[in-house]
């Protein structure tokens, strides 16, 4: 490579070497490969083919590498929807004859767009919805709501007390030591599954004095 004094002057060089790498070179040796074959009366077109057969190559290279590319770029939006982690995701043991149960996690959003949780669904459970807490003349009641929203750049806890999953009518209660698979369905990310641990009935994340207020 010829000596070079400038960063664009450098570009420029490196910029003229490939190009007659994957240009001129094929020329050049299809000259040489038709030069040997003088005598042949089709100079031209064997050269013609000559060419063609190196472009074509050179364009399998090219849409190979644009396929690379592709991937790549996908891979990065990938990157973007997942931009969703999930904290200690746990549900509570089923109390005897307990038929429904509520799912608590917290949803981190490390992406740069505002996303909601939409809904959840899990196999042998007859009906799973998103509720709330709210507070009516002191009495604590749930609520369904439509959507719980995670900011960009930010969380959203569902915790006892606040918003949490719901699952209603348990086809068998939940025991302690294993966990509940849940899909979840966000209005960006699409469907994450996230697997839900079952702690025991005494369970409390929030230590003694903050209990459940409600019970469902
Ligand atoms: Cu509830």
């Amino acid at each position: 490579m010829p000596v070079v004094s400038s960063p664009s002057e450098a570009a420029f060089v490196v910029g003229i070497e490939v190009l007659s790498g994957i240009v001129l070179l094929p020329a050049l040796q299809c000259r040489a490969f038709n030069a040997l074959s003088d005598k042949i009366s089709d100079f031209r077109i064997k050269q013609f083919n000559c060419l063609v057969n190196k472009m074509k190559k050179l364009s399998g290279f090219v849409a190979a590498l644009i396929g690379v590319l592709l991937v790549g770029v996908s891979l990065a939006q990938t990157t973007t929807n997942t931009g969703l982690a999930f904290e200690s995701p746990w549900v509570r043991a089923s109390a005897p004859g307990q038929k429904n149960g509520a799912g608590y996690v917290q949803i981190q959003n490390k992406g740069s767009q505002t996303d909601r949780l939409i809904s959840a669904a899990t196999a042998g459970v007859g009906r799973v919805e998103l509720h709330t807490i709210i507070n009516e003349n002191g009495v604590a009641k749930m609520r369904q709501v439509q959507g719980i929203e995670v900011p960009a750049g930010g969380a959203v806890t569902l915790t006892p007390g606040g918003f949490h999953i719901m699952f209603m009518g348990l086809n068998a209660p939940f025991a302690a030591g294993e966990s509940v698979p849940v899909t979840l369905q966000f209005e960006k990310a699409g469907e994450v599954k996230v697997n839900f641990e079952i702690k025991p009935t005494t369970y409390n994340p929030m230590g003694a004095g903050h209990g459940s207020a409600h019970k469902h």
